[in-house]
């Protein structure tokens, strides 16, 4: 597909295009009030901001912010499950929740003007990345506590699209739906959305000359390699999006569809810094760094410099689409999911960027971790492509395991298994399977 049918259209245009003087403004002063109701009404911050020397009325500048304690995740876990909470819990008309792999889950609670907040964030996501009222939206994303689901569905309903609320599984039900009712737009995740490509392809289904136009593919890290096999798969444009259930679900960020390239942060609705992991340093020149995001209208649930773990650089330039919204690049990775293999730093898209498009493989892959004695040992997972018989797996061994030497920096054991080995996703993929001893 091609982007010359662009039409230009925003959702909120008013907002869209506001200046970055005015955008500031905005910023600065919604920052004040959400800073003051989160020190008012939520004893964590009272604590926090107090060990940190710091109160509300000492904010006055960007600056000043800088001087305020990071909040992370812990610490939504350590007030479980509704400590952080700024309302009467009797004010909160959803609850979602995050399972994470270890603990208990991070719950996020909304009110209804919070819950208001978001549809109309996700209206204006969704038509960033190219949907238009009217449109038929498949949404595969998972409906529960997840926020993908419901996120999806409000945000494409107030935009004024028929939304299907199908959400993640029963994949050949799925593809049967989307051509009959003509879907133009999927939401999924990248994995998903390349699992239904290839059980249409294996049921003969031609997707790629059918209604489907564009994907919105999101909670997942992934790569332009990715991106290039969705495109090519299903006939499409694949569009990333971004969010976290702690600052609201998906909604934070977008592409647009004209240019894809950086995501548009919603800064009138959260503001943004990126730091050194390792120091809390703020980042002031695009380098890559960690993003951390304040909550500007979360009126349940403020979040105060939340440390994402998410890896990127911010693009402040304006873009050709119109907005000035900084744009926040492709994410690396997330902190936790950085392996260091042999003293090199590495995250799963890096292999992903390597092994996508290779010959005589699929785009499905596994990251297996090991130790052995005190080294961090990495086996990665693929997947032969059919047809391809076993005794070639050894010398496609070779040939993985020296690309990513080449590209990656890292000597790696290569597994080679029979098509349909390695797992499918339905919702986020599995990318790393950590065999370490726990300590
Ligand atoms: O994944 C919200 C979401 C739903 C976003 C649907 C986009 C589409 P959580 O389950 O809380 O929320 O997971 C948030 O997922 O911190 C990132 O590590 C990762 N993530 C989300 N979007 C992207 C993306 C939803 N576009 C965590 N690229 C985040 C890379 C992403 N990683």
């Amino acid at each position: 597909m091609s982007n010359d049918t662009h039409d230009g259209y925003m959702y909120d245009r008013g907002v869209e295009t506001m200046s970055r003087d005015q955008l500031s403004q905005v910023q600065l002063e919604k920052l004040k009030a959400n800073v003051a109701h989160a020190s008012a009404n939520v004893s964590y911050y009272q604590k926090s901001f107090a060990a940190a020397g710091v109160t509300p009325e000492d904010l006055q500048t960007f600056e000043d912010f800088e001087k305020f304690p990071f909040t992370v995740k812990r610490d939504l876990r350590d007030k479980y499950p509704f400590g952080m909470f700024a309302v009467p819990r009797e004010d909160v008309v959803r609850i979602h929740a995050s399972s994470g792999t270890t603990g208990k889950p991070t719950v996020v609670g909304y009110t209804q003007g919070d819950l208001d907040t978001w549809t109309e964030v996700m209206a204006r996501t969704l038509a960033c990345a190219g949907v238009r009222p009217g449109d038929l939206v498949h949404n595969a994303y998972g409906y529960g506590l997840f926020t993908g689901g419901l996120g999806a569905h409000y945000g494409a309903e107030k935009l004024g699209c028929s939304v299907v609320p199908v959400s993640g599984g029963f994949t050949e039900r799925q593809i049967v739906l989307m051509q009959d009712f003509g879907a133009r737009v999927l939401c999924a995740t990248p994995s998903y959305a390349l699992n239904i490509a290839e059980v249409a392809e294996r049921s003969g289904v031609d997707i790629k000359n059918g209604p489907l136009e564009i994907a919105i593919c999101g909670a997942e890290p992934w790569t332009d390699e990715m991106r290039s096999e969705l495109d090519e798969r299903l006939g499409i444009r694949a569009i990333d999006i971004y969010g976290l259930s702690e600052i609201i679900g998906p909604g934070v960020a977008a592409e647009c569809y004209e240019n894809r390239h950086g995501l548009h942060i919603w800064e009138d609705l959260f503001y943004v810094e990126t730091i050194d992991p390792e120091t809390g340093a703020v980042l002031r020149n695009g380098e890559l760094g960690e993003m951390v995001i304040t909550t500007l209208s979360k009126w349940a649930q403020p979040m105060i410099r939340y440390r994402t773990r998410d890896i990127t650089r911010i693009d402040r330039a304006p873009c050709s689409c119109g907005r000035n919204f900084a744009r926040i690049m492709r994410i690396t990775g997330r902190n936790d999911d950085m392996l260091i293999i042999r003293g090199v730093n590495l995250y799963p898209s890096h292999v992903e960027a390597v092994l996508l498009g290779r010959e005589r493989i699929e785009p499905h892959y596994q990251l297996i971790v090991h130790r052995e004695g005190t080294m961090d040992t990495l086996s990665v997972d693929v997947e032969a492509s059919p047809g391809v018989v076993e005794d070639d797996f050894g010398a496609i061994a070779k040939d993985v395991k020296d690309a990513l030497k080449t590209h990656v920096g890292v000597t790696c054991n290569i597994k080679v298994k029979r098509p349909g080995a390695v797992p499918r996703s339905e919702g986020k993929a599995v990318r790393v399977v950590d065999r370490r001893p726990k300590d």
